[in-house]
């Protein structure tokens, strides 16, 4: 078995390896194992320098967060890195792919400092809910000076190599093309030169720019939002400015501990185990996907161009569909403006944008186009008829085998797949708006898709960079459904007596990206219009329904695109102005149903909001529409701007409580008993005393349902 730290020493040069795999995460076997090595090179006459490297992809990716909430074993990183700094003799880091977090804390105990031109270092810590534990709030201060140091802690953001060059916190890029070869040259030079130790804790103190700390502290206080370690974290840096290191380190390492303790800790490390299993299936284990070169998108509208684009940008070729040519024409101005946006951005240059559009992009308005297509998404009109005519026709036209997907937000799928002889290669592939940018890619799974179609929607994911969570099929799969109840909450509070706006600065207050009636101005106040209308024969006469949000649509408010909906949107209007014409309208509404308006705490507005989502959660779970509660989390999170720190509402459910959730959705009821009707899983998990987080394995071929 390879060790997990190794040394060999040859020419009197000492390479000590961690070859921890995926990552090479600081585990208490690698902490373990690097002491041993430092204490056997410090002993070690014939060796004069030790070079420090990480086997396979990467140097170091931080401490192993599989440890967390368990009790720290000995010897703690922070021990680790002093011993290094300690060492008698010199030590090389060699960073190659990620040093992040307690990775770069270890490289920054060494005494020198070489990156490949790919290294990427960090301190993401704050993006877990804790702060760099290891030194690296007192050490990288010291090296790159507090305002770099402040930048790179508090937005957990990487570097490049060059820049961490320029900043002084590695000391040359090496183009030897392996970690090993370039520690061995440099090593050897150092070796010949008689190069000493240079401990990074012993360099002077950075200097305090008050302006650039208040500055920090400003910015922070905004975008925080609600999260306790990014201040926190700022704290610790600054310290390294006014505290003997010895001080700085210990305040540190209280910081470090407290945090690691918080709800929010956990809600975060959730949300990044969450993201990486989603993906992890019994249902695709082993099953080879389809391959894809090559897509077809039909449908030139924002979403069809957002698609495109994605395609695009990874690698894939991509033909276009449009019914005629005015469509391809505003297809091509959708598209042209997005990828110049990329451009604008520097996220591509415009020769990579020109060679793009020219070898991987065609339009067309002839089916017969997509005859070579690997896999086809449709991005027409959420209509079933027009569905209906779009699939027949790729059934016609697209060879055996190609996969047919639509991108239908809420349309029922095995209907779709009905549309074409071949069930078995239709399936669901939900992008959100903007769909080159946002991560979360729902693979809605209709009765009759074939598993490897299955495996082939995650694998296009991952080609595509992007979150795949697997759905069932009901009205709105996993997101949209959750998102109509916990809206049309928000409409009964609104009618009850809260105003719009409070409710939306209540939410924001507790971390969400915005609030619920700003979302509606921005994706469209026609959407929810449309989706009323669609649901009204089926509507149970019990159901709730605002009519205000009707006479808005009416007026032809539609939000941002009309310049009016819940806000005023004019060019020179101020961001979050209320338009004065609404409160009359919800007036009218209360008054017709001779509601007389109550206040609400922003408390209680935050607690049923999350009721509802919980709730609806619950039964989206208990119904398989979700395999797992961790599902809907990782949904919440990255498409409808679900506090991160919170983890996603149904860990956030087992934080406050399955009971007391069950409790509020109960009392709630009192008032309404139709839409608060308890989820039955809720109900069964109360009364079990279990919690969400015990269903989130699952054996093959299981779900909650
Ligand atoms: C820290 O360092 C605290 C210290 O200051 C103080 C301590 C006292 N540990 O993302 P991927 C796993 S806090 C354990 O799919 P990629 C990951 O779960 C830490 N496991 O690959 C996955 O496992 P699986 C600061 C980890 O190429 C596999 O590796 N560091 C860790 O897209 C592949 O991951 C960070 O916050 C870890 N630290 O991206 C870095 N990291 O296959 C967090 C990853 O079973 N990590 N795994 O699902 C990352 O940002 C990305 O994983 C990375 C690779 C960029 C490294």
């Amino acid at each position: 078995m390879t060790q997990v730290v190794s040394s060999e020493t040859r020419d009197g040069i000492a390479v000590i390896c961690i070859d921890n795999p995926p990552v090479n995460a600081a585990s208490f076997a690698v902490r373990k194992g690097l002491v041993e090595q430092i204490e056997a090179f410090e002993a070690d006459t014939l060796a004069k320098v030790a070079v420090l490297i990480g086997a396979g992809r990467t140097f170091v990716a931080g401490a192993d967060i599989r440890e967390f909430g368990k009790p720290p074993e000995a010897p703690i990183l922070p021990d680790v890195v002093s011993r290094i700094e300690n060492c008698a003799k010199p030590v090389v880091a060699v960073i190659h792919g990620t040093a992040f977090g307690g990775g770069l804390e270890l490289a920054l105990g060494a005494h020198y400092r070489i990156a490949l031109p790919n290294a990427q270092i960090g301190l993401p810590e704050v993006k877990l809910g804790i702060i760099p534990g290891a030194g690296g709030t007192q050490r990288l201060p010291r090296l790159a000076g507090i305002e770099a140091a402040l930048d790179i802690a508090t937005s957990g953001a990487p570097i490049g190599s060059g820049k961490a060059l320029a900043l002084g916190i590695v000391d040359t890029i090496s183009d030897e093309g392996d970690p090993k070869a370039a520690g061995l040259k440099f090593a050897k030079e150092l070796a010949a030169t008689g190069g000493s130790i240079r401990p990074t804790g012993g360099l002077p103190a950075p200097k305090l720019d008050s302006a650039v700390a208040e500055r920090f502290r400003h910015k922070l206080s905004k975008s925080a939002r609600g999260q306790i370690a990014p201040l926190r974290c700022l704290d610790a840096v600054l310290a390294s400015a006014t505290l003997p290191i010895e001080d700085g380190l210990k305040q540190e390492r209280d910081i470090f501990i407290e945090l690691m303790n918080s709800p929010q800790r956990e809600g975060l490390i959730h949300a990044f185990l969450s993201e990486r299993q989603v993906a992890k299936l019994p249902e695709i284990e082993g099953i080879t996907p389809r391959k894809i070169a090559k897509i077809g998108v039909v449908g030139g509208g924002t979403m069809g161009c957002g698609i495109a684009v994605s395609a695009l940008l990874n690698g894939l070729h991509v033909t276009l569909i449009e019914r005629d040519e005015d469509g391809v024409s505003r297809a091509r101005i959708g598209l042209e403006r997005i990828l110049g946006g990329s451009v604008t951005r520097g996220k591509l240059t415009a020769d990579k944008r020109d060679a793009m559009l020219e070898k991987q992009f065609a339009y067309s308005t002839d089916y017969s186009a997509l005859g070579q297509a690997d896999l086809v998404v449709e991005a027409v009109f959420e209509s079933m008829e027009v569905k209906k005519e779009v699939f027949e026709q790729l059934d016609q036209h697209c060879r055996p085998g190609a996969i047919l997907a639509s991108n239908t937000s809420y349309l029922d799928v095995n209907e779709i797949a009905q549309f074409t002889s071949r069930p078995g290669d239709v399936l669901g592939l939900h992008f959100f708006s903007p769909a080159h940018i946002m991560k979360l890619l729902e693979v809605v799974v209709a009765d009759k898709t074939a598993p490897d179609v299955v495996a082939t929607g995650f694998a296009l994911a991952k080609t595509l960079r992007k979150i795949p969570v697997r759905a069932g099929v009901c009205d709105g799969f996993i997101g949209n459904r959750i998102l109509n109840t916990y809206r049309t909450h928000a409409d009964h509070m609104v009618l009850d007596g809260a105003d719009p706006y409070q409710i939306d600065r209540a939410l924001v207050a507790a971390g969400f990206a915005m609030g619920p009636f700003a979302v509606s101005d921005l994706a469209g106040l026609d959407i929810g219009w449309a989706t009323r209308q669609r649901l009204a024969p089926t509507r149970d006469p019990r159901e709730r329904i605002a009519k205000f949000a009707d006479a808005m649509c009416e007026q032809g408010w539609f939000g941002a695109k009309t310049g009016r909906g819940f806000y005023l949107h004019g060019t020179d209007t101020p961001r979050g102005t209320p338009n004065p014409e609404v409160l009359p309208l919800i007036d009218a509404d209360r008054a017709e149903r001779g509601i007389t308006p109550r206040a609400f705490a922003d408390e209680e507005i935050v607690n049923r909001y999350m009721a509802a989502m919980v709730n609806e959660a619950a039964k989206v779970v208990g119904e398989g529409i979700a395999l797992r509660p961790l599902d809907v989390d990782v949904v919440l999170l990255n498409g409808y701007g679900f506090p991160r720190h919170l983890g996603g509402p149904l860990h956030y459910a087992d934080q406050i409580g399955v009971k007391v959730m069950l409790e509020r959705v109960e009392s709630y009821a009192t008032e309404d008993a139709y839409f608060w009707t308890p989820a039955p899983l809720l109900q069964e998990l109360a009364d079990e005393g279990g919690k969400f987080a015990d269903l989130n394995t699952l054996e093959k071929g299981t779900s909650h349902a």
